[in-house]
């Protein structure tokens, strides 16, 4: 039996590692596209929209709606990750002039309509960013909760943080949107640092994304190139470790990626522990529980499969 290929939204904030989770969705057989969607993080608004922009150029995607979000948190200030992601958000290749348009629609009105337009159960929301966009679409047509299939989100840690003791930055920047998010009752996978840490560049993955020698693979080897030298710089990392292709990995292969159930949950008012992802182990989950975490990576599989997206998409004319 032929699987169909699923269906997902891709909300992010480019970003170097978003920037390589669309270049797998897109090239991906196993993957439909159906919208990419935008929202403050990495960095402004504008940019990480751009940058959107600027990779579907250099991925030749050219009939898939893109468009741009919210430009600041829920409650909270804006925060940026210059220090990992430069100043335009996706420092280090060049950046070709985008060719498509943003669509019209504001990013939680695409979000809603395409959920909405598909059939029950068949769309899955990746979010690779803040949640902020996923958690206005609630708020606006809280029918996408019962309508999606799955959300499979990058962000959080149950061990781990990076923008706090305790916290990863997508949680961080908006804890608010998170909190509406792990407390809808819809399937949420947290791909979190746990595992994202484990999805290292190491030299044997940049040897076989070299020995493509097309232009999008020239691109991800540059934007890996400047990552890594940041991910030392700041946080000590020998290599750096890409976190968001990892949630689009497992809605591609879920065998690639360990989970286990448990109830999460977002902290909310600590002073030191503000948007940790509380996660207790302490009991087997009951029934009601609809969250899992991401444990363990098959680091060879995960890469290969980035590897065969971008042999798929092959030369591209820029
Ligand atoms: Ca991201």
């Amino acid at each position: 039996m032929i699987n169909q290929p699923k269906k997902i939204i891709l909300d992010c904030d480019p970003g170097h590692d978003d920037a390589i989770a669309l270049l797998l969705a897109h090239g991906n057989p196993n993957i439909e596209l159906l919208a990419v969607t935008t929202v403050v993080g990495n960095q402004t608004l504008d940019k990480v929209t751009r940058n959107a922009l600027s990779v579907a150029r250099i991925a030749n995607i050219t009939n898939v709606p893109f468009a741009a979000g919210a430009v600041r948190p829920l409650i909270r200030n804006v925060e940026i990750a210059p220090d990992i992601h430069g100043d335009s958000g996706l420092d280090g290749p060049v950046l070709p002039e985008p060719i498509i348009q943003l669509d019209k629609r504001h990013a939680i009105d695409l979000i809603i309509d395409t959920i909405m337009s598909h059939p029950p159960k068949t769309v899955t929301l990746v979010p690779t960013g803040g949640l902020t966009n996923i958690a206005m679409a609630v708020r606006k047509e809280p029918k996408i909760v019962e309508r999606v299939k799955e959300v499979v989100l990058m962000g959080g840690g149950y061990h781990v943080g990076n923008w706090s003791a305790v916290a990863e930055f997508n949680i961080k920047i908006d804890p608010e949107a998170a909190h509406i998010v792990f407390n809808e009752k819809w399937p949420v996978t947290m791909v979190g640092l746990d595992l994202t840490h484990q999805a290292l560049a190491t030299p044997e993955v940049i040897e076989k994304i070299k020995a493509i020698k097309t232009k999008p693979a020239k691109f991800v080897l540059e934007m890996l190139e400047f990552f890594g030298k940041m991910y030392k710089q700041a946080q000590g990392f020998t290599y750096p470790p890409v976190h968001d292709p990892c949630a689009v990995a497992y809605v591609i292969n879920p065998e690639l990626i360990k989970t286990k159930r448990v109830p999460v949950d977002i902290e909310l008012t600590g002073t030191l522990t503000l948007g940790m992802t509380v996660a207790d182990f302490r009991f087997p989950p009951d029934d009601n529980c609809h969250t899992q975490v991401a444990t363990e990576l098959d680091h060879t599989g995960f890469w290969d499969l980035i590897v065969d997206s971008l042999k798929r998409i092959g030369e591209v004319n820029l």
